[in-house]
């Protein structure tokens, strides 16, 4: 395997390259490196390196599935070329061109929610965000471009603080942002108009899995009745969740929660450390893609639309 894919990979699980849509397009840009530094002219082998990387790619992280979307995109048209006979360097070009396809899908995309969603947003409104997510983000910045005032609360996210990179990023915009520790969210909550929120999956039934504290927070908004606004370009929905399958819950080092030190001393401690979790669409009120908006109850209409009805026998990367 290319040494710079294995450093992406490196990246991607250290989080230092994070975000779902920014891990998506970062995979498809390495299965496109992958592809045009493979040294070897038998189409058979070719296939079989991809599906390797592929493979190797995904174990990165298991939650966000624009990372297997982004692969399943390029290696599905990698598999029609193989199957009509092409050669290894149209096998390349094609790599190459979904690759680039994909990366521009999801940046257009980004653009689109953000014009979409900004409608939504008035002058004087005051917005709730959890994590770090662009595609909320670029609702957020786009509704201050368009000159409507509006106030940001943004929590921290324990245990990563993504929170801080989404105040940095808004106060650099110039937006009015208040950081908030994440079990203050109660309390803020009833100035908010939206909470707007990214995605790292959306399921068949609606149900979207998030940054952890999400589903915390959407319930508490649901409550307050403020509503839930989520921000998911196409390829956050799952189409392994077409039978209700559950969507993997990645589970990260206990040392992201307490120090070692700490640990060592608090002998029998037991930490867990889910870096998501799962609200269920009756506390969603909307979901903004590329295409439009819609209704969490919709979310098989837009996997349907993407995927047709049936189920995969074998995912692409599988040998
Ligand atoms: C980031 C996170 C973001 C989604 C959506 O988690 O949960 O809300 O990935 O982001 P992590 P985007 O920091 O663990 O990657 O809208 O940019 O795809």
């Amino acid at each position: 395997m290319d040494k710079r894919v294995i450093d992406i990979a490196e990246d991607i699980k250290e989080m230092r390259i994070r975000g779902a849509a920014k891990i998506g397009r970062t995979v498809a840009e390495a299965i496109k490196i992958e592809a045009e530094n493979y040294r070897g002219n038998d189409p058979k082998e070719f296939v079989k390196d991809i599906k390797k990387t592929a493979r190797y790619l995904i174990s990165t992280r298991p939650t966000a599935v624009s990372l297997e979307n982004a692969l399943r995109y390029v290696l599905v048209e990698l598999g029609k070329a193989y199957k009509n006979g092409e050669n290894v360097k149209t096998l390349k070009s094609i790599v190459s061109k979904a690759s680039d396809d994909f990366c521009e899908n999801s940046n257009l995309a980004l653009d689109r929610i953000a014009e979409i969603g900004s409608k939504r947003i008035m002058d004087g409104d005051v917005i709730f965000t959890h994590c770090n997510s662009s595609m909320a983000l670029g609702i957020i910045k786009k509704a201050h471009r368009d000159g409507k005032k509006i106030k940001v609360y943004a929590d921290e996210t324990r245990p990563r603080l993504q929170g801080l990179l989404t105040a940095k990023e808004l106060l650099d915009e110039g937006i009015d942002v208040t950081l908030i520790v994440d079990s203050a969210a109660r309390i803020f909550i009833r100035e908010a108009n939206h909470v707007i929120i990214g995605a790292d999956a959306v399921a068949a039934n609606g149900a979207v899995v998030n940054k952890v504290g999400t589903a915390t927070l959407a319930s508490i908004a649901h409550e307050a009745r403020v509503k839930v606004i989520v921000a998911a370009e196409t390829y956050k929905f799952n189409p392994q969740t077409y039978c209700g399958e559950l969507i993997e819950i990645e589970e990260r080092d206990i040392f992201e929660v307490i120090s070692k030190e700490d640990y060592e001393k608090l002998k029998g401690l037991k930490v867990n450390n889910p870096a998501f979790d799962v609200t269920p669409p009756e506390f969603i009120d909307l979901i903004i893609t590329e295409k439009g908006l819609i209704a969490p109850q919709a979310a098989i209409w837009v996997l349907k639309e993407t995927y047709g009805l049936g189920l995969f026998d074998k995912e692409p990367w599988e040998d």
